[in-house]
């Protein structure tokens, strides 16, 4: 069946409080936000990657299926779940640690370069915490700016911050590994 729509990845993270709880409140902000949620990855713990803070992330990717609504307005409703959820409350763009963070991964295949919004994200491409649970929704997908698929660049990747998927009631580390 043709899909209705164009089906846009959005990147979720949040290294302060109830990481997992904040995850999931974020995706109930995309669905009260039109945002059609289809399918989710599985939620990462993840080592901070080029911010100044030792807490760790956890990270997942979101499918949405977006109807008449422009890259621009689906950044608007990002940014205001964020600000609901408690990051209202620091400068944009200062890197310190966040209740929840939502970057538009891709929008279709489209390309996108405004002085707010960059898509395909222009740091994608070398975060294994986006792109390890982009891969398990979309592995073969290929990237319309570098022409190749999801799972080469994750394969190409040089980020060696550790990656492992999370679950909820394993907390010591090597369970967690798993
Ligand atoms: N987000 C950043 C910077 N660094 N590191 C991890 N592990 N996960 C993130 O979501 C993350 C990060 C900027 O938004
Ligand atoms: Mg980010
Ligand atoms: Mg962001």
């Amino acid at each position: 069946m043709q899909l209705d729509g164009t089906l846009a990845y959005i990147s979720l993270g949040s290294n302060l409080g109830d990481r997992a709880g904040n995850l999931l409140l974020a995706v109930r902000g995309l669905i009260e936000a039109d945002l059609a949620v289809r399918r989710l990855s599985t939620i990462y713990e993840t080592e901070p990657v080029g911010i100044d803070t030792d807490l760790k992330f956890l990270n997942m990717a979101a499918e949405v299926v977006v109807k008449d609504v422009k890259p621009s307005q689906m950044l608007a409703r990002l940014l205001r779940i964020e600000y609901l959820l408690g990051r209202g409350d620091r400068p944009p763009g200062a890197k310190k640690p966040r209740t929840v963070d939502l970057d538009i991964i891709f929008f279709g295949s489209q390309v996108i370069d405004t002085e707010f919004l960059t898509v395909p994200h222009p740091r994608m491409h070398l975060r294994k915490f986006v792109l390890r649970p982009l891969a398990e929704l979309i592995p073969n997908f290929v990237h319309p700016v570098l022409k190749t698929e999801v799972v080469e660049l994750l394969a190409a990747s040089e980020d060696r911050s550790a990656v492992h998927r999370w679950s909820p009631n394993a907390h010591t580390k090597g369970e967690a590994a798993a």
